[in-house]
């Protein structure tokens, strides 16, 4: 029999999301396409966020800035409200308050001038950013696309974003409007997620940043049947966040292939809790800005040994800072490469 070419064995990433014995544990970090990068701020120039990322050259070539540091996946560069403005809400991005929607769901009606089905052409930007990065990799690295989860996604479409108590707010005093958000948000997911790994995304990541600040029981109503219906609906390798995720046992149960884990956690508890899971992490995104690269190598190599070299991604524990030094984020991948 032939021997396989090398360009036909899967990539490092998709293998180890399988499960699979590795050669080394692959790399990348949430956010590593953003403001902490001079290449990144470059394409970006004086450009509004949306006006970017709506662009496929420019979303393009900021998604692919973080290769030239050797990680062994490229996350497409766009927003988990990027899936909101397609549904027709159109958002602006507030210096120091992030996404705010023109115009906030602030009743049922409001909601009702929401798709829940967008059509793939109201997102043909991100199909054709996904074509442009392929293009360029040649199959060399995987393509990680995401989206945010129904709630954190809501807690945007509401005009909210992290603050759980306004979030709760709301609930109560529009249960049937908050369900019905829900219910149109995961429904719009499922087919963007189902489209981007159509069009040849290898996994995708879901983020539900901001549930961890909820009590179990509110977790378990408003967060995890949505995340086992996107992991079951779409199918595929799939990675899910919740900052600090409070709740390890819900995350587990959700039904994705791996879990990114907070510094909270004990990297090394975790995989003996549940050796068949993968995990992902957990190094501190701190670190890549108050410490040294020589801090840096020296929490990446106690990572590692951590993981013990299977069912583990070498991530940070939330998304890069905008503060965080090149030559701190350099170390973090060589490091992983080369421990
Ligand atoms: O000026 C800028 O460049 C804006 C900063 C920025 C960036 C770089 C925003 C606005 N979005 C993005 C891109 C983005 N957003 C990516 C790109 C790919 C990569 O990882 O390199 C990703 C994965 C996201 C996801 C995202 N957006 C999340 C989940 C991740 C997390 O950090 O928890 C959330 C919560 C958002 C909302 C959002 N979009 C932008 C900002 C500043 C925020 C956070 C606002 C807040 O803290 O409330």
């Amino acid at each position: 029999m032939a021997l396989r070419k090398e360009e036909e064995v899967d990539p490092l990433l998709v293998r180890a999301l399988r499960g699979e014995k590795v050669e080394r544990v692959p790399v990348w970090a949430m956010r590593q396409a953003g403001r902490w990068d001079p290449e990144f701020r470059r394409y970006r120039g004086e450009r509004s966020f949306y006006e970017f990322s709506e662009n496929p050259e420019l979303s393009a070539a900021a998604s692919l800035c973080p290769k030239r540091f050797g990680v062994d996946a490229i996350i497409l560069f766009y927003d988990i409200t990027t899936l909101a403005v397609s549904m027709g809400q159109e958002f602006e991005l507030v210096p120091g308050r992030g996404p705010v929607p023109m115009r906030p769901i602030e009743s049922m009606e409001d909601l009702s001038r929401l798709a829940a089905d967008p059509e793939p052409a109201r997102y043909q930007h991100v199909i054709e950013t996904l074509r442009l990065v392929a293009r360029e990799l040649e199959g060399e690295l995987p393509i990680l696309v995401f989206a945010g989860a129904p709630f954190t996604l809501a807690s945007y479409q509401l005009g909210i974003g992290r603050d759980i108590e306004r979030m709760r707010t709301f609930i109560a005093e529009q249960p049937k409007t908050w369900h019905r958000l829900l219910e149109r948000t995961t429904t719009a997911t499922i087919s963007f997620l189902r489209q981007l790994l159509e069009s040849g995304a290898s996994a995708y990541q879901l983020f539900d940043s901001w549930a961890g600040g909820l009590t179990e029981a509110e977790y378990a109503e408003y967060c995890q049947p949505f995340h086992q219906r996107v992991f079951h609906e779409v199918g595929g390798l799939s990675i899910l966040f919740v900052k600090e995720l409070p709740f390890l046992e819900l995350g587990v149960a959700s039904g994705a292939t791996a879990i990114s884990l907070g510094t909270r956690h004990s990297l090394a508890d975790c995989r003996k809790r549940f050796p068949e899971t993968i995990f992902q992490g957990n190094v501190d995104h701190q670190l890549l800005v108050d410490g040294s690269p020589d801090d840096v190598a020296r929490a990446t190599r106690a990572c590692l040994k951590e993981g013990g070299g299977h069912h583990h991604v070498l991530n940070l524990d939330h998304g890069m800072d905008p503060n965080a030094q090149p030559e701190n984020f350099a170390a973090f991948v060589e490091t992983a490469k080369r421990p």
